[in-house]
């Protein structure tokens, strides 16, 4: 998965058990009532719970320490303390967690995010028992005893907070469709942009706001025809794009091959994983500004009758708004549908040939075939 820079270390504690408790029953005609000192209430517990619509693991810049609260002392007439509060700490889907000293995975929260619901939860650190009261020390040989046990200690622990971003779109399209420089408007990320193909090597994040949502854009290199065989970059950063919950395929109108572009790529992603080809998906014919562009973007919708079509120009920015609030419906669409299907990540992820990838960029030229 592309990795965005976001990560926090945090230290967890669990909550220390109550102690039990030595009292006896005094009641007006009971002398020596017996002892009735009731068990401490276990200490809270450190549970992580995924929260779908976080992105960032920005609330942890802010708070670093968590500590579930201690369970109550035990009380007389045999009540039990009440059991401490466990923290809760709330983390975006894709967040892995790792013990900070031996870098250790402890939990990945990235692991089959698509069947994952909202509110996932894993308990960490369990709190402390709490102590027997001196209720239970009693014996024929000590009618009264005066012993009670002190509660568990709570657990600690340091831990190193992950985050690899799942895209929520990602961007397909021939070298220099317009990809990085949508990405560059609509989010706060820098791809670099130029007016040759393979540009972009390595794939780009960026966050785009939009209603009090935030909406992960994933911009990949170019795709080109024989891609499936190596050709241009191959298809092997297309990995990156797997877990998105939709796909925008964008065609360069001014380009002369736009009549053929969107079903080449589809065919390449169909090569590499046919699932992939099942994503929801909307087209997105770009550089609207040029002069052909307008006559072709009718024909480009008309070719298309069962797809989504968008028409852009981050020049002119002729239906960028339009295309912005496609996104936000299309995201809250698209994740509904993603719960309920999962072939996606079971057809690459299960698959030899998608695991030999490695995030080094070569020279970024040639096939690997
Ligand atoms: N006229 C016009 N040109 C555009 C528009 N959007 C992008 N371009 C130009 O198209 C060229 C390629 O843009 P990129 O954003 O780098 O394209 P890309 O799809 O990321 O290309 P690769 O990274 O090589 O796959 C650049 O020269 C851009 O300035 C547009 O709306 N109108
Ligand atoms: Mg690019």
């Amino acid at each position: 998965m592309i990795k965005f820079a976001d990560e926090a270390t945090i230290t967890v504690s669990s909550g220390k058990g109550g102690d039990g408790c030595v009292a006896f029953r005094r009641e007006k005609y009971i002398p020596m009532g017996g002892p009735a000192g009731g068990d401490g209430g276990r200490g809270g517990d450190v549970v992580f719970e995924v929260r779908r619509n976080l992105r960032t693991l920005a609330a942890l810049r802010f708070q670093q320490t968590f500590k579930a609260q201690t369970g109550q002392t035990g009380m007389g007439k045999n009540m039990h303390g009440r059991d401490g509060d466990d923290v809760v700490i709330a983390v975006p889907p894709g967040t892995i967690i790792k013990r900070l000293d031996t870098g250790e995975v402890l939990k990945d929260f990235g692991l089959g995010y698509s069947k994952m619901g909202e509110g996932e939860r894993w308990v960490f650190l369990k709190g402390g028992r709490g102590g027997w009261g001196n209720t239970h020390y009693k014996n024929s040989v000590n009618q009264a005893p005066r012993t009670f046990q002190p509660g568990q200690a709570g657990k600690s622990e340091k831990l190193r907070i992950e985050l690899q971003l799942i895209a929520d779109i990602g961007f397909v399209g021939f070298p220099n469709a317009g990809k990085s420089s949508l990405l560059d408007h609509f989010t706060n990320a820098r791809p670099k942009i130029a007016p040759y193909p393979f540009t972009t090597k390595i794939p780009n994040l960026g966050m785009l706001h939009a209603h009090d949502r935030d909406i992960v854009l994933a911009d990949i290199p170019g795709i080109i025809e024989g891609a499936h065989e190596g050709a241009g970059l191959g298809l092997r950063f297309l990995k990156h794009i797997a877990r998105t919950s939709a796909l925008a395929f964008l065609v360069d109108l001014s380009d002369e091959g736009w009549e053929t572009a969107f079903t080449i790529l589809l065919d390449e992603l169909s090569s590499y994983a046919p699932s992939l080809a099942e994503k929801p998906r909307l087209l997105i014919g770009t550089k609207l500004d040029i002069p052909e562009a307008e006559e072709r973007f009718a024909a480009f919708k008309e070719a298309h009758p069962d797809e989504k079509v968008h028409g852009i120009s981050v020049f002119s920015r002729v239906g960028i708004d339009d295309l912005l609030e496609a996104f936000f419906s299309f995201v809250v669409e698209a994740e509904a549908a993603a719960a309920a299907n999962t072939s996606v990540e079971d057809d690459l992820f299960g698959s030899p040939g998608a695991e030999e990838d490695s995030e080094k960029e070569g020279a970024g030229n040639g096939g690997e075939g």
